[in-house]
Parts: C-alpha cells; structure tokens; sequence
C-alpha cells in the first residue's frame, strides 16, 4: 500500500500558498506515487490558478490528488503517515490529537517560505518538540546544499526546452493570448504587486532605443499601469502603445499556462515565491517584486538571495542586477537602473541559464521531502 500525505495549505493572501502546495501535491503523487490529500482553506483561490477546480465541492480528485475543503469543522479522518503544513498554517486541535493518537505516529513537517538567507541550512530539518510528545520539523526549501531544495517537477526543464527551441509553439501560445508577436520586440512579462516603480520603468522602456512587448496577466499591477497609459479600468481595449513600447493587458492564465508565458519572454518580471521559482526555471533573466514584511525584513531577504545569484557575473552585470532589483523594490531610480541592466542582458541572459542548470543539479523540493521520510522512519525503525 503506498504512503499517504495530508497538505495542509490556508491561502493567507494571493497565489503563492496554493500554487506551492498544488505543485508539491501534484508532483508527489505522480512522479512518487503517494496517496496524497491537499486540504485548502479557499478553493476560490485554486480555481484561478487552476481553473477545472470545482470551488463548491467538499471533496475532488485533480490529477490524482484529492482535493478536500478545509473547512471550519474538518470531518473525522485518519492522518495520514506524513502531514505537511505548509507555511505554519495551524493545523486544527483534533486532526493534531489524532495524529497523537494514531498507532503509529506521522512524521509531521512545518513547510517554510523560501529564502536564500544563511540561517536557512541551519534551521533545516530541526525537530520542534510538541505538548502532545509529537515533533514537528521544519522544512525549508532553499537554493543551496543543506536546504530542501527547490520544487522542480522531473520533466519540467525537457519540457520547457522544447517549447523554447519551437518558435512556432510560441507563436500560437501567444496568439491564444491574443498576443501577436511585435517585429524585433524584446518580449517581457510583468506580474507585481502595485509598485510605485512602474511609471519610470515603463517611461523607460518607452523611450528606449529597442522595441519592447510587455504582457500584463490581469491583477493587482493595473492599479499603477492603467493610470500610466492613461486609461480606466472599464476600457474594453487590452492593447496600447506609447513610443517603443507596447502594452497587452491579459486574461489571468492557469498555472500551466503562466509557465509557457514566462518561457516565451526573453525577461520575467515576477513576486512572491512561486511565481520567482518558475522564472528561474525559465532560464530567463527575472526581475523580482519581493513581498514586503514588517520593518523591512524582507530587504535581508531579497539582497541574500541577489548575493548568491550574482555569483559569476561580471562585476559592471551584478552591480546592474542589484541596482535595478532595488530600484523595483522601491530604493533608486528605476529608470537608469534599467538603462545599466538592459545594456548587461547578454551576460544576463548567458548567467540565468548557468543558475538554472546549477540548481537543477541539485535535489527537488518533494525528492529531499521523500527522503527525509524514508530516513526519518529508518531512525524510528
Ligand atoms: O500571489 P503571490 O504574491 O503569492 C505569495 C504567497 O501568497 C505567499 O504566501 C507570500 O508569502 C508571498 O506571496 C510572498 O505570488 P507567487 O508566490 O508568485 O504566486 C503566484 C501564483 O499564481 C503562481 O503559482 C503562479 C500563478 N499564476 C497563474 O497561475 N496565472 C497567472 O496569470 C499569474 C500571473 C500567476
């Protein structure tokens, strides 16, 4: 009988919490066939990512994974052997004293955000006693040797290169987008928060001497994109071009599809956590919107992960990168900024391929959770 997983994910805000948790759940059962149950707080939120979700239902099978409303009172069920909450999402009272109460004890995990600070190796894999006699561990998923790892389904990169070495695949993905391709158009997508950043950048890219297509996947960056091109929320158009640049307001595509976009583009500009993974699995050069913490935690964050990163690019790229990244996040102006990046692309484009390889040579996030399993249970055997 195979090994079954319980996910817990409680979608605190946006995409992120579920577009990590469906990945892992869907990876694991397909490529380690595990029995796994994904309990999600608001199905509302899968269903914009991953649109055949049915939002109403209590119970449903997508891909091979059961999908279960995690609902304020949850039904009576047995744990199962491992229990995944993701992102210290509490896990409810009585599913905790059942997995207490079970003959024989689940391996409990904290899945954490990801982060390419230094603490992270050595936070990896810590047990946290419990008042019940459980331990939980935390999993941290990271870019270096001594973290969990990155989610990377095993067919991804093949997928990805044949896509990218098809120029008429691309032509027809962006044509279904509504997109037709501009004649010598360096192809950007643009997925952030509201930034107050954006006019300078677009500015920017306006003037440049090279044509840029920037395509905006609907959401929460209109609120600073649609007063720059001097348009209301109500316009029935979804193209616009100002100088050398041009503008395509899109559909929010499903999660699959959000891949093939930034596999098409020749630069992603990108947030939170998942949407940050998949661009560097595009091999693409990426421009990162990091959510923002309290007191500014999240600059600790962004330039640990800028310091691996940059590591072997020529000096003039990596002090380009690290300036345009901050002047994103609100430090420094965005326009010059981007002048310096947009005049180091090649060395770029040349740098987001070797780090993609580099961390594909490495373990994948439901890999190194596999074997933490296996290892943990042959230390309890
Ligand atoms: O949406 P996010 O900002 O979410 C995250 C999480 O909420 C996380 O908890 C929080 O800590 C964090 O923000 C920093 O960004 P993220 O992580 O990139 O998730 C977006 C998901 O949406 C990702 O799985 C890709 C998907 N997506 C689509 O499916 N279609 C689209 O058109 C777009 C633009 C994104």
């Amino acid at each position: 009988m195979s090994m079954r997983w319980d996910i817990f994910c409680s979608v605190v805000d946006n995409y992120g919490d579920i577009g990590v948790t469906w990945r892992l759940a869907r990876q694991l059962a397909a490529e380690h066939g595990l029995a796994v149950r994904l309990w999600v707080d608001d199905l509302r939120a899968f269903q914009r990512i991953r649109p055949q979700c049915d939002a109403a239902s209590e119970a449903q099978w997508l891909e091979g994974v059961e999908v279960r409303h995690w609902s304020q009172r949850l039904p009576e069920v047995e744990p199962a052997d491992v229990v995944i909450e993701a992102f210290a999402c509490t896990l409810p009272e009585a599913f905790v004293a059942a997995m207490a109460a079970r003959a024989s004890r689940p391996l409990w995990l904290n899945l954490e955000y990801l982060s390419a600070e230094a603490w992270v190796t050595s936070c990896h894999g810590l047990p946290s006693p419990q008042a019940n006699g459980l331990q939980k561990f935390f999993f941290f998923p990271g870019f270096v040797e001594g973290s969990g790892g990155l989610p990377r389904e095993s067919d991804l990169l093949a997928r990805r290169s044949r896509f990218q070495a098809d120029p008429e695949a691309r032509r027809a993905f962006l044509a279904g987008l509504g997109v037709e391709q501009w004649t010598g158009a360096r192809l950007v997508s643009l997925f952030a928060y509201e930034n107050a950043a954006l006019p300078a950048w677009l500015d920017a890219l306006a003037q440049a001497p090279e044509r840029t297509q920037l395509l905006v996947p609907r959401g929460r960056i209109e609120a600073d994109l649609l007063p720059w091109l001097g348009v209301d929320a109500a316009a029935q158009r979804d193209c616009w071009r100002r100088g050398n640049l041009q503008v395509h307001l899109l559909p929010f595509v499903s999660q699959d599809d959000y891949d093939r976009l930034l596999w098409s583009c020749d630069l992603n500009a990108v947030r939170g956590e998942d949407s940050f993974v998949r661009a560097q699995w595009a091999g693409r050069p990426l421009l990162w919107h990091i959510y923002q913490q309290e007191e500014g935690a999240h600059w600790d964050k962004l330039d640990a992960f800028l310091a691996l990163y940059g590591e072997g690019l020529p000096p003039a790229a990596g002090a380009a990168l690290v300036d345009c990244w901050h002047a994103w996040n609100g430090r420094g102006d965005m326009a010059q900024a981007w002048r310096a990046l947009s005049s180091q692309m090649g060395f770029l484009s040349a740098h987001a391929q070797s780090w993609c390889a580099t961390q594909a040579s490495r373990p994948d996030l439901a890999a190194a959770l596999v074997q933490f399993h296996r290892n943990w249970l042959s230390c309890a055997a």
